[in-house]
Formats: structure tokens, sequence, C-alpha cells
């Protein structure tokens, strides 16, 4: 099977009903007291709190998608990157980790520098750096690629050869949340897990939170028994529910997301009022050879960098009248945000990365891209 059939038919080969029923239900009824045997082995549900079968339906579609043995669903992006962190380390370890991050997974990181994990922030898309970073208690690397929110690329497979040479034991993790696994299949390149906010392109919508980590059988049943189950993020049924129905059309979007994007980046780039765009899929891009190599597509996010300071900006993001002024991304709305005010309001030492207050990000929309740009131009025209 191919993705779009994959994301449409995997866990629904066989039912009656077209659209997979809505499990909402928190708990499930034994017959015998024998059937808690069945539950060891995974064959029968007890509480949603540990499994569901709504859940299991996304978990395993979204594992399809991505190339891996298994996935497990939680409340939310930052639950399931919590949960794979704490899985994964304990106090003495080490992780090293893509310096510019989504701001809360950065926040996240300095938090559990306060529980003895010690965390190195590194710019991964120098491969060097990640192997000077090696120590012999590393457990983690965590790389976010395109990072949040200047786009930046680390070399997936150059990172899982150079760090799996010193030790093979050190887990790789990709945060897919800005490609999803229809243009960037991190697993394919030799990472060992996903994750995903499927608050983002997977659900598409805006319409549920969620938090998808993808990876060998043994890593997401271990993370089912221990975090899951006792730090409690479960995934709600209802945005499972809503997640599955976001994959099935998954492809076309992300296809209309980059054509819109591209088009909206180039338009950008010839504008005199923007001094720098941000997007892999201009020949411009610092790392386009790289982003034609590792990705399948270039997304629908990009970043801008405008003349004027904070005020330019604030003329910009007040005066769209069809992109939203709003965080998140991955809608069929355009949204629009300030990084250095919003998203990375408490990055360390913002300007340094990039994230100045002149830069704009959007996460393109579904919407015609000529009144994408139609509205950016006018709004770039209260500067
Ligand atoms: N990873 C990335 C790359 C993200 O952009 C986000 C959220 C998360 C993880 C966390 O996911 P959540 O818990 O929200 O489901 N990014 C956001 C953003 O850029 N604006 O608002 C949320």
């Amino acid at each position: 099977m191919r993705f779009s059939t994959k994301a449409i038919h995997v866990g629904e080969e066989r039912r009656e009903d077209l659209a997979p029923p809505l499990h909402q239900s928190t708990v499930f009824v034994f017959e015998r007291l024998a059937d808690m045997e069945l539950v060891a082995r995974g064959e029968k549900y007890v509480y949603t709190r540990f499994s569901n079968p709504t859940l299991s339906l996304l978990e395993k579609k979204i594992a399809a998608l991505e190339g891996g043995e298994a996935g497990i669903a939680f409340a939310s992006g930052m639950a399931a990157i919590s949960a794979l962190t704490l899985s994964v380390v304990k106090s003495g370890d080490h992780i090293i980790s893509t310096d510019i991050i989504y701001g809360s997974t950065h926040e996240l990181f300095e938090f559990l520098q306060g529980l003895g994990i010690e965390v190195s922030f590194v710019d991964t898309s120098d491969t060097e750096s990640v192997e000077a970073a090696l120590r012999a208690n590393t457990k983690l690397v965590f790389l976010e690629t395109p990072t949040n929110p200047t786009m930046k690329l680390s070399d997936i497979k150059a990172v899982v050869d150079v760090v799996k040479d010193k030790n093979e034991n050190v887990l790789i993790a990709v945060d897919n949340t800005f490609m999803t696994p229809y243009f960037q299949r991190p697993l394919e390149l030799g990472a060992d897990v996903v994750v995903h906010s499927a608050t983002k392109y997977l659900c598409g919508h805006g319409d549920a939170m969620g938090g998808i980590v993808v990876g060998s059988a043994e890593l997401i049943s271990g993370m089912r028994r221990n975090v899951l189950k006792d730090f409690g993020g479960v995934m709600c049924p209802f945005n499972a529910w809503l997640i599955i129905r976001g994959l099935k059309t998954l492809a076309v979007r992300m296809e209309r997301h980059e054509k819109n994007a591209m088009a909206v980046a180039r338009f950008l780039e010839e504008h005199p009022r923007v001094k720098r765009v941000y997007y892999p899929g201009l020949e411009s891009f610092p790392q386009f050879e790289l982003a034609k190599r590792q990705m399948h597509g270039f997304g629908g996010m990009l970043s801008f960098e405008i003349g004027g300071g904070m005020e330019a900006a604030r003329r910009i993001l007040e005066g769209v009248r069809i992109c939203k002024f709003a965080v998140s991304l991955g809608t069929t709305e355009t949204l629009i945000e300030h990084p250095y005010t919003m998203t990375h309001r408490s990055f360390p030492n913002k300007e340094a990365f990039g994230i100045t207050e002149c830069l704009i990000r959007l996460s393109v929309g579904l919407e015609d891209a000529e009144d994408i740009i139609e509205d950016l131009k006018q709004a770039l025209e209260q500067v």
C-alpha cells in the first residue's frame, strides 16, 4: 500500500461501517476473571488511560505512515515529548537537543536539568557539533528539523551515522511536526523515534489537541506501561477520532499547504519591505540541497524578517484580514504569529538564533494562494 491508501485504510479493513466508531467509553467490561490474561497479552481493553480501540486505530495508522513498529497517543505534543524523555532518561543521563526548538520543548528540557538530567543545546545542523557534544552518559539526541521558527534543518542521516558510530545505544528522536510523514520519514533515515504534535497537520483543522510517539514495539510498550499509565497524559478518544479523520486527507492537504507556501514565499522574497524569507523550498534557502535530499516536499511553514522592528511587525500582525493572528500551525486557515513575543517568548538569547523582533511566522493554510498574498500585500503596505 502507498501513503494515502495506508492513511485511509490501515486498521479499517474488516468493518461494516465505513467511518470508524468512536469508543468514548472510559472502561471496558469483563466476562471472566481470567480475561485479565488477555489484557496482559494486549488482546483486551480495560481502561482508556492504558489503551482504547479508537486510540489504537490512530496509533496503528500513524505507525504505518511513519514506517515504525508501533505508536502511542498522548493528550498533546508536549505530553508526548515529556513522556518520551522521561521514559528514556533518568537522573545523571545526558540529552543533546537541537538549540532552536519549539519554546515549550526548550522549557521542558530546562526543567529536566533541575531533576539532575544534563542537557546540551547544540546546533544540530552542524553534525560535527553533535559528535563533539556526545558523552558517555548521552542517552537521547532530540532533533527538531525543520526548527520552529527559523526552519533550519539537521541532516538526520548524517547525525544518525555519527552518533551510532560512537554509541549505538543512544536513541535518536525527531520531532516531525512541521513536515509530517508525508514529507519526511525520519525512521527511514535511521532515527529510532518520531514525535508529533498531532494538534497540527495530522489533525489539520485546529480542533483537537494530541501528541504521538512512533518507535520500536519494545519502546512503545514500555512507555505505555510506565509513562502513559502512571503519568496519565492520555489522548481523549474523540480527539483521536478527529485526528484519524484528519489523517485521511493528510496527503492532499500537505500538497496544497506546500503549493500555497511556495507561492507566498516567492511573493515575500520579491517584496521590498521583506529582508529575508526562511522557506526550505526557495533556491536562496542555505540548506536547499539538504531539503531536497532529506524531505519529499518543503511543507507549509515559513518565516520572514521585515525592516522596521517591533512596530512594523505589530502593524502586519494586526493588519491582516484573512490570515488569523494566532499561534499554532497546520490548520486550514493561514496563521500568522510573532515568535519573539509569542511561541518563543521565554527562549534565552533569542536574537542570537535569529528570533528577532522583526521575525514573523506563517503557517500557510488551504485558502486560495492569491487571497493570502493579497492580504499580506495590504498588511505590508501598512508598514
Ligand atoms: N513540537 C513542535 C515542533 C511544535 O511546534 C509544538 C507546538 C509542539 C511540539 C507541542 O505540541 P502541542 O503540545 O501544542 O500539541 N507548537 C506550537 C506553535 O508553534 N504555536 O503554538 C503551539
